[in-house]
């Protein structure tokens, strides 16, 4: 069953293709009850990025306490040559594009190389990925970008193959949001739409001196707070909840020994909060707090770990002087690739 729809856009060299467009949104319902009945409450930090939560994203990446983004697009932008002579895609997969500002020192590197690889961005919000597909072409003349809109935990398989080498980034160190399992889960997932000659690229934030993780989520500008709070707006408007800002705070520490932050939202007052849509009514005991993100802070080895159990192996591991982050590059291990490539009686897996 191939559900997918494409769309199409005044751009001819910018395609969308529709996988999943159920709007991220669309689990919301089922996350708040199941999250809000747990004990300690819980809530998916993919609900941060509404339009408001996007621009915040934008101004946490540009705070000086913020050092994830600046050390990877420095990664990117003195590696992409070389990872682009390696790899020599034929076509660049990104996971969760957003914006796509990432990607312009890989598709430099192309364009340098004159490896005209096409761009498929994948993400859950279409309009985004349409207005930087347009952005793209115009500034690559060669560049073809075919979006797709999904969730990428679950639409994967969904994808269409490649006949080159494909380039799969997952930027952004958004691997460090998902737990121990969720995590293997999701890079056994993208292995199984890999073949041999297939390359991952994937960005990693590193443990590190807590003071400096601890600046990274507790901005001096509050970006990071109202990021935080703008959860429970998003909650507000897409199920007519009755969260009032002013009584919660954004509370976000490193938990040293899982080697996470963490990022709550705390109660200042025992209160009672009613949301419409799931007819539920949620009380907090002031002090109370609910786990909005986990983003754990890798050590090298937990990586390597990681990514050998989902069946890659590190082909290069690219760092900062200063070790703040990883930017690697892995391959499947030898003969596990099955898609595409192996007969069929191979693929029953
Ligand atoms: C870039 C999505 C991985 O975990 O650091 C930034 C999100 N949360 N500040 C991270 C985030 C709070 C971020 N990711």
């Amino acid at each position: 069953m191939d559900a997918a729809r494409s769309v199409s856009t005044e751009d001819t060299r910018v395609t969308i293709r529709e996988i999943n467009n159920s709007g991220p949104f669309s689990t919301l319902a089922d996350d708040v009850r199941k999250g809000f009945s747990r004990s300690p409450k819980q809530l998916p930090p993919k609900y941060f990025y509404d339009d408001r939560g996007s621009r915040l994203f934008e101004r946490i990446c540009s705070a000086p306490e913020y050092y994830p983004t600046r050390t990877e697009n420095a990664l990117l932008e003195q590696k992409s040559a070389s990872i682009i002579a390696h790899v020599k895609p034929s076509s660049i997969l990104e996971l969760g594009s957003g914006s796509s500002r990432k990607t312009t020192h890989l598709l430099n590197a192309c364009d340098q190389q004159q490896c005209y690889s096409k761009y498929l961005p994948f993400d859950v919000c279409g309009d985004i990925m349409v207005s930087a597909g347009k952005h793209l072409t115009c500034r690559y003349d060669w560049l073809e970008v075919e979006a797709h809109v999904g969730d990428y935990c679950r639409d994967l398989p969904a994808l269409p193959g490649d006949d080159g080498p494909r380039l799969v980034a997952f930027l952004g160190g958004t691997i460090g949001n998902f737990g121990e399992d969720e995590a293997l889960a999701f890079l056994r997932g993208i292995h199984a739409i890999m073949r041999d000659e297939d390359r991952l690229l994937i960005g990693a934030d590193r443990a590190k001196d807590t003071e400096v993780l601890h600046a990274a989520y507790n901005d001096a500008q509050g970006y990071t707070a109202a990021f935080n709070l703008n959860i429970l707006e998003v909650i507000n408007r897409e199920l007519g909840a009755q969260f009032n800002l002013d009584l919660f705070e954004h509370h976000a520490f490193f938990n040293e020994p899982a080697s996470r932050i963490e990022m709550h939202l705390r109660s200042k007052s025992d209160q009672m909060v009613y949301i419409r849509d799931l007819d539920m009514h949620v009380s907090f005991k002031r002090g109370e707090t609910v786990l909005t993100e986990i983003s754990r802070k890798f050590a090298p080895g937990a990586l390597t770990h990681v990514l050998d159990q989902a069946g890659f192996v590190i082909e290069r591991h690219f760092e900062p002087g200063n070790n703040y982050y990883s930017l690697i590059l892995a391959r499947p291990k030898s003969g596990t690739a099955a898609r595409y490539q192996a007969s069929p009686d191979r693929l029953a897996v």
